[in-house]
């Protein structure tokens, strides 16, 4: 199939940017500088593209379509009448994407392109619609392709005829795709409307499935953190960008075993850790054992460790690296944070931007100071 080549915008990072600035005005009592709006606008510029790119877990973030049609590109003949954001429904959030009937089926589609996949991992993709008297015909539904099309997931669709808002899921592995790049195609229905809202896609770990499944034994433990000792590697960790190397896991830790290093951080990758459940009414603390070598002093104040809601709206007190230590130190910082639409937080872990940095025995607990480390 040819694929003619339109214009991509980059959006869906206003509502981060929002929420960073009001945290910089909390977290300096209203009395943020200059410089620090200028840095922290630098390096939001730079945390939202990791935000764009990973989301809350989810590689297609915008596929709530709050933030309008700008990522997506519409192909074939006047192929942008056929998809407008719906404001008068939605299943997550205010809007939603409306497709009108393409009765000619000549293979009009919305796509969203550049989405990293690892051919060697499974993927889920869950879609919620609704339709309308909606009809389909040969191309249909919501699915992943590979670069070429050479490859593509199975489709997912509303029931034929007019439903409500439901949920649509599918679990798949990826062909190779020659530059590593998939898209996310949405085909209208040939008659009838069709809405399509909350789209998500996320790899399918094991460790995902662990988590889930470990999830009642590890809310009854003072650490609401999991392999945070990293004697289980990367287990429950997630690295965005898999050519990642600034992040590993080396022996030296506080015990002589296993620990984080961060070297050669980009500001552009993290290290995050999901699926963590506070309460917004609660203080935490959290702490972790580090040390470091030639670090240069953070030009923001959002090097280090930091808890985040869902969508990043809000973020906690930053725990920042030591810039000079002789040897492993536990450092701490007491928070809270505001409710996060799921219920669920985000540990997130930016590297310094020179020197190196090593990480251990990261607990996140309720109260106003650190206890002795536990593991999970
Ligand atoms: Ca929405
Ligand atoms: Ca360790």
């Amino acid at each position: 199939m040819k694929l003619p080549n339109g214009q991509v915008q980059k959006t869906g990072k206003i509502d981060s940017k929002i929420g960073f600035k009001e945290y910089v005005m909390n977290m300096n009592n209203g009395a943020a500088t200059r410089k620090n709006l200028f840095w922290s606008s630098q390096l939001m510029a730079a945390l939202a593209c990791s935000v764009v790119a990973i989301g809350a877990d989810n590689l297609v973030p915008e596929g709530d379509f709050e933030s309008g049609l700008s990522v997506y590109e519409a192909q074939g003949a006047d192929a942008k009448c056929f998809f407008v954001i719906d404001e008068s429904t939605a299943n997550k959030g205010s809007k939603s994407l409306a497709c009108l009937p393409n009765e000619t089926e000549n293979k009009i589609a919305l796509r969203k392109s550049g989405i990293v996949l690892d051919s060697a991992k499974k993927y889920k993709l869950s879609v919620v619609m609704k339709g309308q008297d909606a009809d389909f015909g040969k191309m249909r539904g919501v699915l992943v392709i590979n670069e070429g099309w050479h490859w593509s997931s199975p489709a997912l669709t509303p029931a034929p005829g007019t439903s409500d808002w439901t949920e649509h899921t599918t679990i798949f592995q990826p062909k190779l795709s020659s530059n590593d790049k998939y898209q996310l195609v949405i085909f209208p229905p040939i008659k009838g409307k069709l809405w399509v809202d909350n789209i998500r896609l996320e790899e399918d770990t094991p460790a995902t499935v662990a988590s889930n499944a470990d999830g009642p034994a590890v809310a009854a433990s003072k650490n609401k953190l999991r392999n945070s000792n990293f004697a289980n590697d990367m287990k429950d960790w997630m690295i965005h960008e898999k050519l990642n190397e600034s992040f590993r896991i080396e022996a030296g830790g506080t015990k002589g075993e296993k620990c984080l290093v961060i070297t050669g951080y980009s500001g552009k990758m993290t290290l995050r850790q999901g699926n963590i459940e506070l309460n917004p009414e609660k203080q935490y603390t959290l702490s972790a054992w580090m040390k470091s070598e030639d670090l240069e002093p953070a030009s923001t104040p959002w090097k280090g460790l930091f808890i985040i809601n869902e969508g990043w709206h809000s973020i906690s007190k930053c725990l920042p690296p030591p810039e000079k230590t002789s040897d492993w130190q536990r450092y701490s910082v007491t928070f809270t944070i505001k409710a996060s639409s799921n219920g669920k937080y985000q540990l997130v872990i930016a590297g310094p931007e020179k020197g190196k940095l090593w990480i251990d025995s990261i607990q996140l607990e309720e109260g106003t100071g650190a206890s002795d480390y536990v593991s999970n």
